[in-house]
């Protein structure tokens, strides 16, 4: 028995006996209003789901269990699971289980290779991605148990072997997506005993003489894994999940909403905006030229990949994190430069552009601060990952942590079915009419 599981199963009790005092003696306080515009307008800001794995604060960001990202930065991808899940920072012995854990399901059944060969050439990653972890349905526990009958307590019990096991399998799917993809040649086997950041780095295949490579896997896997639970991916795997469909169903739909330019598609425009403007301009442009492309690209009718944010108001940590890791380890790095100058540029063209839409009777932009997929690709670009469509299986690997997390923690809380009333226009036309 995993400690990670010895804990869930002393843990488990205390939140649903926290979950159901709440409700007993507060379920009709009121947490949120809901205006017209905001049931147009995304739910933005609605505040009508709980989610205990982390919580995202407009002006400073991602904090997971009570942590901010960046007091935490050194974690292992290991040890963010942990922490997600129980709410505590495991201990050597309980990092070193996750990664036994891990290595005892690490074998992927061959079907999934034969599917993901015969998929077309020109599939992209991420529909590989997705269907890889939709073939490997046939495995869930949480269905066969749930097929037998179980009990509603033990749902998160055959939620969290689900979760371990395709959390044990991503790294060598994803990376055997890369080789397939691209063409890279034979697959590379998992390697027992390694982590899984630098298990990930090794079965892509791109060397990695120095280390550097897998040092920013793990921070990459790290921060990327959670962001509260209303964002589109999450949203989705929890509105799946809510249904009872197991992990497979519920992570290949959150990751389905992740292959979204508006989401986490927008790493993979971001390098590619970047590229662009180094290539128009030929080499790291000028603050003046950057200026000029990001008005170029607005008056196109186009967003600024990697700009702007739903909940943040500030410079995501996530972007600090890697401007940081991008310092230390590639100052000199002509995409990395043209990244970090972008930042000091494009805030300021944003809000003027904001206030010239605000003139024209539209929407400002409410953010005008990069957030995680800004600068991210230039990182992977040094080290040798430079075919940016696949970024967002990399943040898939990541953001799956997450959102199996909230699975498990729902399934063991005993959350109920997603159902929010949706209303019609007659119905909006009635409302402001009285
Ligand atoms: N460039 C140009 N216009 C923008 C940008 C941007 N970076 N950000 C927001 N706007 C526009 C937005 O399109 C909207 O226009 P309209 O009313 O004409 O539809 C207006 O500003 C108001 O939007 P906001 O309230 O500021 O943002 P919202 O919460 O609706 O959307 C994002 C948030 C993240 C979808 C939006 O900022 C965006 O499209 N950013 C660029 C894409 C991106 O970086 N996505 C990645 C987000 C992080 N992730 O990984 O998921
Ligand atoms: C995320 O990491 O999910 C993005 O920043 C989007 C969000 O939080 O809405």
């Amino acid at each position: 028995m995993s400690k990670l599981f010895k804990r869930l199963q002393e843990l488990v009790p205390e939140w649903r006996a926290e979950r159901a005092a709440i409700l007993k003696d507060h379920g009709n306080v009121k947490l949120s209003d809901c205006t017209i515009a905001q049931a147009y307008g995304g739910m933005r800001g609605v505040k009508s789901m709980i989610c205990d794995t982390s919580l995202v604060e407009p002006d400073k960001g991602l904090i997971i269990r009570g942590y901010p990202l960046l007091d935490i930065k050194d974690l292992w991808p290991e040890e963010t699971f942990y922490l997600l899940l129980t709410g505590e920072l495991p201990d050597e012995a309980a990092k070193k289980d996750m990664m036994a854990e891990y290595d005892k399901r690490s074998a992927v059944p061959e079907y999934v290779w034969d599917v993901l060969y015969a998929m077309p050439d020109d599939s992209h990653p991420m529909a590989m991605l997705d269907t890889a972890i939709l073939v490997m349905e046939k495995e869930s526990v949480f269905r066969k148990w749930y097929d037998k009958g179980m009990v509603k307590e033990e749902y998160w019990i055959p939620m969290l072997e689900d979760s371990l096991q395709l959390l044990a399998k991503l790294p060598s799917v994803a990376a055997g997506v890369y080789r397939i993809r691209y063409k890279k040649g034979d697959l590379i086997p998992y390697v027992q005993g390694l982590d899984w950041g630098a298990n990930y780095t090794n079965m892509l295949g791109i060397p990695d003489p120095d280390g550097g490579f897998a040092k920013l896997m793990r921070l990459y896997l790290h921060f990327h894994s959670d962001h509260e639970g209303g964002n589109v991916s999450a949203n989705t795997c929890h509105t799946v999940g809510s249904a009872l469909s197991d992990a497979y169903y519920s992570v290949s739909a959150g990751l389905n909403g992740l292959a979204g330019p508006l989401h986490g598609l927008a790493n993979q425009e971001c390098l590619s905006w970047i590229l662009e403007t180094i290539d128009k301009f030929g080499g790291v442009p000028t603050e003046q030229q950057i200026r000029d492309y990001t008005f170029e690209t607005l008056n196109a009718g186009k967003v600024i990949p990697g700009y702007g944010h739903a909940v943040l108001r500030v410079t995501d940590p996530r972007f600090t994190g890697f401007n940081q890791f991008g310092k230390e380890y590639m100052p000199n790095d002509p995409v990395f430069m043209t990244v970090d100058r972008v930042f000091t540029v494009v805030p300021k063209v944003l809000e003027e552009y904001s206030n010239e839409r605000v003139k024209a009777g539209k929407n400002p932009i409410a953010n005008f601060w990069p957030n995680v997929d800004a600068g991210s690709g230039a990182l992977l670009y040094h080290y040798g990952l430079t075919e940016f469509s696949y970024y967002t299986v990399l943040f898939s690997v990541s953001r799956s942590m997450g959102m199996l997390a909230q699975l498990v923690w729902n399934r063991a809380v005993g959350t109920a079915i997603t159902r929010p009333k949706s209303v019609g226009t007659k119905f909006v036309k009635v409302m402001v009419s009285k």
